[in-house]
């Protein structure tokens, strides 16, 4: 059997292979990536966001369980992203104990990655690695990242279902949550609803939402206009309540996109700004070459010697003349 009917069928060793593959960004990765794209496209991909502590790992062991209970059958893809250093490992432990339940099902192939974004995002290799477990039929893949500034605002890019989480005792908690999460989540998660103060993030989400949403009105023709307004779901990941609440709304929003043709325009985003951000990584690669050239050591002396303006040496390195005023 070839290693993409391997891929197709969901054997796992020739998973684990693609993605180091893939994840390393080598030729044979980026071949195999080319032979896969076309079965991909059917995987219901959900972020799991919030800062640090809240508790995603907890809640993402629980729900792959619930998930599992519901769906026996199902297959399941899990993305840790780790913001850490490569120098600690410790994150990654703390996913394996974290996820215990699901770390041995066959059912379910956990993948922990270090964060690599040249902007310190996502790393640039997760929607490949969600498009090999894509083809390996993994449905839903949920990716776990830390609600750190620019990675959230990419999970909600690649995710079609986004679950924000908060949690009571994470410092300051009301004036943590950021106005923009409405901007990202589908579902707001308050976990850890067994702490004091759980109570205090709910209502800060909830007059957050008042503001962020308007009831929905009748348009002319008295049709009601669909707005989605994120549920809040309070959850003891630890104790696993409110887990296949969770679930339900989960699903809810998967046919609410899928009947609004929000589906479609979610893939279409995710796979513009995955071009975006290819386009922007060659052109990298290519100032790199060019600024080993001899031509680019003589218009950094004319730079420095201010015979030349910044703007004029773009215009030389672009290949335009550039045009003396005077
Ligand atoms: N009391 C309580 N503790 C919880 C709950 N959920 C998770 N925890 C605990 O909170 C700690 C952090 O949980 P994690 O699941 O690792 O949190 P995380 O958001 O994945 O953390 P990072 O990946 O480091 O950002 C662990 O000690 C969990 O056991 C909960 O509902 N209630
Ligand atoms: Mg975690």
């Amino acid at each position: 059997m070839s290693q993409i009917e391997q891929i197709l069928k969901g054997d796992r060793l020739a998973l684990a292979r693609a993605i180091s593959l893939v994840e390393n960004e080598s030729e044979r990765g980026r071949h195999l990536l080319d032979r896969l794209f076309s079965r991909t496209g059917r995987a219901h991909i959900i972020g799991v966001t919030g800062p640090s502590g809240a508790g995603k790992s907890t809640l993402v062991n629980g729900l792959v369980k619930s998930w599992l209970s519901l769906h026996p059958s199902a297959k399941i893809g899990v993305i840790a992203v780790d913001p850490t250093s490569p120098f600690t490992g410790g994150a990654l432990l703390g996913d394996r104990l974290r996820m215990k339940d699901i770390a041995g099902d066959d059912r379910v192939f956990i993948r922990s990655m270090a964060t690599r974004g040249a902007l310190g995002g996502l790393s640039r290799t997760v929607p490949a690695v969600i498009q090999v477990m894509d083809a390996a039929s993994l449905d839903p893949i949920i990716v776990e990242t830390v609600g750190a500034g620019q990675a959230e605002v990419e999970i909600a890019r690649v995710a079609h279902t986004t679950l924000v989480v908060e949690a009571p005792g994470l410092g300051d908690d009301v004036q943590a949550i950021k106005a923009g999460i409405l901007e990202i989540a589908d579902i707001l998660v308050v976990n850890k609803a067994d702490r004091l103060g759980e109570d205090l993030v709910v209502q800060s989400l909830r007059a957050m939402l008042e503001l962020g949403f308007q009831k929905p009105t009748a348009d002319s023709r008295g049709e009601i206009s669909q707005v989605w307004i994120p549920p809040i779901v309070k959850t003891i990941a630890t104790e696993g309540n409110g887990i296949s609440e969770l679930v339900d709304q989960i699903q809810e929003h998967a046919a609410f996109i899928r009947g609004n043709g929000s589906w479609r325009k979610k893939d279409r985003r995710r796979l513009e700004s995955w071009l975006e951000s290819l386009y922007a990584e060659k052109k990298q690669v290519q100032w790199e070459k060019v600024v080993r050239t001899k031509t680019y050591a003589g218009l950094l002396t004319s730079l420095l010697a201010r015979r030349l303006s910044p703007y004029q040496v773009i215009d030389q390195i672009i290949g335009k003349k550039s045009k003396n005023p005077s």
